[in-house]
Order: C-alpha cells, then structure tokens, then sequence
C-alpha cells in the first residue's frame, strides 16, 4: 500500500486480477469518472446535496482503500469544531489522480474533504498508469485545479493551503511540521502489515473492498483471493522492510504516540484540526472498521481524537460525475 515497494506489490496485486478488467479507471475526457470505491458514506454533488455513494470498483486499484463511518463521534460544540469554512469558489474543477489505496492520496483527500472542496476522482491503473500519460510525474496523487498541476501530496496541501491564504499566514507550527514528516517517515509504513496481517485479515480487506464494487459474483470472488494473496505476502516483505517485529504492537505505539502528541487538547491544532491532524486521519481513515482498526481503537486512547476528526472533517467532498 505505501510507496514505491508496496506500490510495485499493488500492481502484481493488481496484475493477478488483470483478467478481472472489467471496467478501466475512466480517463478524465470520459463521462464517468470512477465512483467511490468502498465508501458507504453520502457523497456531495456539485449542487451540495447529499446523495448515497453509487459504488463501483475499478479492478486496477483492488488494492483501494477501505473507507468507512465511525462509530459515534463524541458531543462536540458547534463553534469549536465546526469544519472550515467554504472554499469552494476559490477552486474550480478540481480533479485528483489517485489509487484508492495511497495514503499521500488519502492525506489530500481529507484535506479537500475538511476544507469543504468539492473534487472529482480519477483512479490511476496502476500498471499502465494510461490516465496520467499526459503528466510528466509518475506518482499519485496528482491534482488539478482548473487544468493546473500539482504534484506530491505535502507540496499539493500547501499550494491549496496558501490560495486560501494569499495574505501569506504561515502554515505549519514547527510542531506541526514535526509530525507531518512522522506521517510520511513512519506511520504508513505500519498500516500494510497490519491489514493484510493474517490470511483472515487479508481476506476481510478485499472482501470488503470487492463487495463493494460493481464485480459481479465470480469476479469478486477472484479480486478477493487473489488480492488477499498477494497483499498477504507483500505485507511481510514490508514488515521485514521496515523493521516491523509485531505490527499490531507497532500500530498500537504510533497511536499512543500521536496521542501523546496532542498533549491533552483535541486536536494538535488546538481547538480545530491542524494539517498534522489531518493527514493523521487521512492515512487512518481507510483501515479504521477493518479489524486492525478496531483494534486499535480497542486498545490504545486514539478513539476519541479520532471520533472528533471525522466529526469536523464530515463528509466526503468528492463529487460524482
Ligand atoms: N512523496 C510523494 C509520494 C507519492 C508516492 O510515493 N505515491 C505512490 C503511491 S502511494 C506512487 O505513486 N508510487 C509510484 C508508482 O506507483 O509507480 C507524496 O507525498 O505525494
């Protein structure tokens, strides 16, 4: 799932269920663009209104993410939490490449989401990579606002960041930038390991993902035990990689960890989400209902930071074509 090791292991992944192509990722010129793969959440429309997700999943990113609702958020006042205020004028025709499954992907996306930016998607194959030919860069995410690109999800946020701050307010606190570089160095480096842990978790991962796409019932089931397979050995060569011993005891130190970041306020932002919290719960968004994810939250102090995140970031942005 993380970089370029995983991105290779993402694409034997994805080769193992070439055959599965029923649907390549449509190309930004078409009418349809890939609808959310996996997110029962509702979907915002160009007009705001709120409609369920149409799911269908792109066979080339089986690996996607899984996204799903939290549980209960904790009572919040409106005033403290409210998501940032409507930026949406100031950009038109926003559009990420993306795989479903990248973090740095999921860092943009809940920055967009948050900042209330309505986007549309394009999932990336990644294996010919044929919807970013038009681009020099050979990574993801990639976004475009009115045709302009941006590249590399840190410099993307901070670009975003500064049009709706022309005035030139800085962006990141040292703090701030301290654990936006523990994001990228360490903690998508945990979640691999962790959701493709055991052949059981492997296979909940895609069959969550498979079941929410548009395969039909032999194509699910073949996305669901190829992928689980491949990603299930992937995720040990990363472990070794990274010198993961026991990734969930790994994944449940990054969670006290940036627990004990915040150092007792809400967010490390203070009363509202900094870009730290929020590319924190980017990469965490897609496994939290997974069982890593629930363990997780059974098991360390993350719960309720994480409950208030996904009250203020709210939901999706990403408009449906
Ligand atoms: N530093 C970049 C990293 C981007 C990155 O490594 N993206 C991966 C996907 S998670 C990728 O596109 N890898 C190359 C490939 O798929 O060939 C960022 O933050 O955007």
């Amino acid at each position: 799932m993380n970089r370029v090791t995983s991105l290779a292991a993402l694409r034997r992944a994805a080769a193992a269920t070439a055959s599965l192509s029923r649907n390549q990722a449509a190309p930004l010129s078409s009418s349809s663009f890939t609808t959310p793969h996996f997110l029962p959440r509702r979907l915002i429309h160009h007009s705001g209104s709120a409609s369920s997700a149409s799911h269908s999943l792109s066979p080339n990113s089986i690996a996607g993410t899984m996204f799903f609702s939290v549980a209960a958020a904790a009572s919040l006042s409106q005033e403290a939490h409210a998501k940032e205020s409507l930026h949406s004028n100031l950009f038109n025709d926003v559009v990420l490449y993306q795989y479903e499954a990248c973090p740095f992907c999921n860092k943009v996306k809940a920055f967009l989401d948050y900042h209330n930016i309505p986007y549309k998607v394009v999932e990336v194959n990644p294996i010919s990579k044929k919807e970013i030919k038009w681009s020099d860069y050979k990574k993801v995410p990639i976004l475009t606002v009115e045709g302009e690109q941006m590249v590399n999800s840190s410099d993307i946020i901070e670009s975003l960041y500064k049009k709706m701050h022309p005035e030139g307010s800085s962006m990141n606190t040292e703090e701030e930038k301290k654990w936006l570089r523990w994001v990228d160095d360490h903690l998508v480096h945990v979640l691999s390991p962790n959701i493709y842990r055991t052949a059981g978790e492997a296979l909940e991962s895609f069959d969550y993902i498979a079941s929410h796409g548009n395969f039909g019932f032999m194509e699910r089931m073949m996305a669901k035990y190829a992928g689980a397979t491949a990603m299930y050995f992937v995720a040990k060569k990363l472990k070794k990689k990274y010198n993961i011993t026991d990734e969930r005891e790994s994944l449940y130190q990054s969670a006290e960890t940036w627990v004990d970041a915040l150092k007792g306020r809400a967010f490390l932002g203070g009363s509202k989400p900094n870009m730290a919290d929020l590319a924190v719960f980017g990469v965490l968004r897609p496994i939290r209902h997974l069982q890593s994810g629930k363990d997780m939250v059974e098991h360390t102090r993350i719960g309720d930071w994480y409950a208030r995140m996904e009250k203020v970031v709210g939901e999706s942005c990403r408009v449906i074509v």
